[in-house]
């Protein structure tokens, strides 16, 4: 879970941290060219800042002009399979030098500036990886952008500068994530019987989670009925009375091929006279294209009024996602969401796109098979624990 978003997050603040120490290199030539060795080697974006490194009495920073001229290719991979031949050697020779300058580098005497067009390829490099990472477009954008100018607007210093730009990381993060949550637990306390329908593509888990969601309430002190509203696929009503069964939830429903308004009905009524909590309703698998079935889901809408109609999707499916989430809330309308089979995504970022685009809730996040594997989704303990 979010495995790639946290390596490609932490990626980039090693290299502006190297870049930025390689900026603030102070005493004598010695140690300077060790530790600039050091700081290269963890600081691949060296071409665009490595070449001009200031004096340390030189507390003003490079103004944005020309690049340094660039040798032609071959030649420059020549020179940097030799170099990189002769650093490893004399790493080898060195090491307990370089350990030693390691430490000056990462003890900032002045402060430091990163200016928009140094910063630039590390940005653009960022905004690569975290389209990799599963986030959609605009989401990276948003991100590079606003993260960008905080990084050039901060004076950096003292010896914390990976911190200060983790915080920044984490700002930038908090607020692309900003958005309302949903307390089911206290909206079940707020009224009864509470009525969800959970809609989405097939197959994305929304049978497993109605069953997850049951097991939660329970566990919680509230009970639930089942809407087998999936009057469709062979098997759907099956399916779900074996969850009714294994988490002690009772089951309403009708025939294949009857009215999935009909099925929520009966079932909400039984609710209220047996003094039932929550009602979840089971919806038939269906794409935003299926104009039939997205009739059928407008039905319940208009007859049942559910309180909340979330989107079950699957975090796999990465930037598929979005498009298929706008359109069920523009013919539906939303309240939020559930990103199932988190424990099978190792990108992570279709949450952050999700929010981001939607201005929605992810509620929960399915992380396995079993009832127990459902994870309250909170932005923040989300992002630490990806920055
Ligand atoms: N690994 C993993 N598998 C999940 C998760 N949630 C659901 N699944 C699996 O995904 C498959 C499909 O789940 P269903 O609950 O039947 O999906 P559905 O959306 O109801 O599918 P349709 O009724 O066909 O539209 C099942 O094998 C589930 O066990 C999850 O969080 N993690
Ligand atoms: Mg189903």
């Amino acid at each position: 879970m979010f495995d790639l978003l946290k390596k490609k997050l932490a990626s980039f603040t090693q290299k502006i941290s190297g870049a930025l120490e390689k900026k603030e290199q102070p005493g004598p030539a010695q140690e300077k060219t060790a530790a600039q060795k050091t700081v290269s080697e963890e600081a691949p974006g060296k071409e665009a800042l490595g070449k001009e490194t200031p004096p340390a009495e030189e507390k003003t920073f490079p103004q944005e002009t020309e690049q340094p001229q660039v040798e032609p290719r071959l030649q420059k991979q020549a020179v940097v399979e030799e170099t990189a031949r002769v650093e490893a050697e004399e790493k080898r020779k060195l090491a307990p030098k370089i350990g030693a300058a390691k430490k000056i580098v990462s003890v900032f005497t002045g402060k430091v500036r990163i200016s928009e067009n140094e910063l630039k390829p590390f940005v653009e490099e960022l905004e690569l990886a975290l389209l990799e990472a599963d986030v959609e477009q605009n989401t990276a954008t948003h991100i590079c952008t606003k993260l960008g100018e905080k990084i050039v607007q901060r004076e950096f210093g003292g010896q914390k500068v990976k911190e200060q730009l983790r915080e920044l990381v984490k700002e930038t993060l908090e607020e692309t994530m900003k958005c309302r949550t949903i307390d089911l637990l206290g909206k079940a306390r707020e009224k009864k019987p509470l009525i969800i329908l959970f809609l989405g593509p097939n197959g994305a888990g929304k049978t497993t989670t109605i069953a997850k969601l049951a097991a939660f309430f329970k566990k919680n002190g509230f009970s639930a009925v089942f809407a087998a509203g999936d009057t469709f696929r062979a098997a759907s009503i099956e399916q779900l009375k074996k969850h009714g069964e294994k988490t002690g939830t009772r089951t309403v429903s009708h025939a294949y091929g009857a009215d999935p308004t009909a099925v929520a009905f009966d079932a909400v009524k039984a609710a209220q006279a047996n003094s039932i909590d929550v009602v979840l309703i089971d919806s038939a698998g269906r794409q935003e294209t299926n104009k039939n079935l997205i009739e059928e889901l407008k039905k319940i809408n208009r007859v049942i009024k559910p309180d909340l109609k979330i989107f079950v999707g699957e975090s796999l499916s990465g930037q598929a996602i979005l498009s298929q989430a706008r359109e069920f809330d523009k013919e539906i309308g939303l309240d939020g969401f559930i990103l199932t089979k988190m424990d099978a995504d190792s990108k992570g970022g279709t949450a952050v796109s999700l929010i981001f685009n939607l201005k929605k809730p992810v509620i929960f996040m399915g992380t396995g098979q079993e009832y127990g594997n459902l994870e309250e989704f909170r932005a923040g303990k989300i992002i630490e624990r990806i920055v």
